[in-house]
């Protein structure tokens, strides 16, 4: 796992996400196995970021995903707000070209930022600057969007599973359906911002909006989805436990990081 406590990301509102990173290894560490009894190997790195310059952590950030790729490694990023995954997943898209990413969140993360990519659009600047193609992009738990993003994702034929279409055709079907597409590309990288999930089991959030995803339910698509034998790289994103019910959202995370390790 490598700690990234790095929360600048977030224009001010995820000021304490940086706490998150060392609340969530030990909430691995006080379980240390995963759901079906397999033991857990929580061996952490620290990547040493900066809060007051996000283009620096970034690089940092980039450069310690490209080595534990390079070592064979899966990396197992904690975060920290969701710009990580900006440099997270340019990481993967050099080391294996034509890489796809799988992102649970509430938003599209696709606002237009006009600078470094931030935690509400890292996603736009994925697909702007050419690193992962909108075809190989897959968001599940989407219910929150600007009408600019909406606008954003239809254009490019981003490929999207709201709360909604999981109630309707079933969680195994939504799950069929992005595991055929995902089989066929190079690596996957796959993205967990915690406000996926319903506020009433992780309100310890930035942004979080009513009427989410189950723990189970997101804990069942990722059991799935880690057979995948093209899955190389991971982040959990957005949990802060400075907020009111951070105990919880932090257990959740970590539930969600072992079922990853
Ligand atoms: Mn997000």
């Amino acid at each position: 796992m490598l700690q990234v406590p790095f929360s600048a990301g977030g224009l001010g509102k995820t000021n304490g996400c940086e706490d998150a990173p060392a609340a969530i290894v030990a909430a691995v560490k006080a379980v240390g196995a995963r759901e079906d009894g397999r033991p857990v190997h929580a061996e952490t790195r620290l990547v040493p970021v900066d809060n007051s310059d996000i283009e620096v952590s970034q690089s940092r950030i980039l450069k310690a995903a490209a080595r534990a790729l390079a070592d064979g490694e899966t990396p197992v990023l904690l975060g920290g707000d969701h710009s990580i995954s900006f440099p997270a997943v340019s990481a993967l898209s050099s080391a294996a070209p034509g890489c796809g990413i799988v992102v649970f969140d509430a938003h599209p993360d696709c606002m237009d930022d006009f600078a470094t990519p931030s935690h509400e659009g890292f996603l736009r600047q994925l697909v702007d600057q050419g690193i992962v193609a909108p075809s190989r992009i897959f968001l599940v738990g989407i219910r929150a969007s600007h009408p600019s993003e909406t606008a954003f994702i239809k254009e490019k034929g981003i490929r999207f599973f709201p709360p909604a279409r999981i109630a309707a055709e079933g969680i195994d079907a939504v799950c069929d359906a992005l595991m055929e597409s995902l089989t066929a590309l190079p690596a996957v990288h796959v993205s967990v911002d915690i406000d996926c999930v319903d506020p009433a089991f992780a309100p310890a959030t930035g942004h979080p909006a009513p009427a989410g995803m189950l723990p189970r339910e997101l804990l069942h698509m990722l059991s799935r989805l880690r057979h995948l034998k093209n899955l190389r790289s991971f982040d959990v994103v957005e949990a802060n436990p400075r907020l009111s019910g951070g105990e919880r959202t932090v257990a959740l995370a970590a539930a969600v990081v072992r079922e990853l390790l």
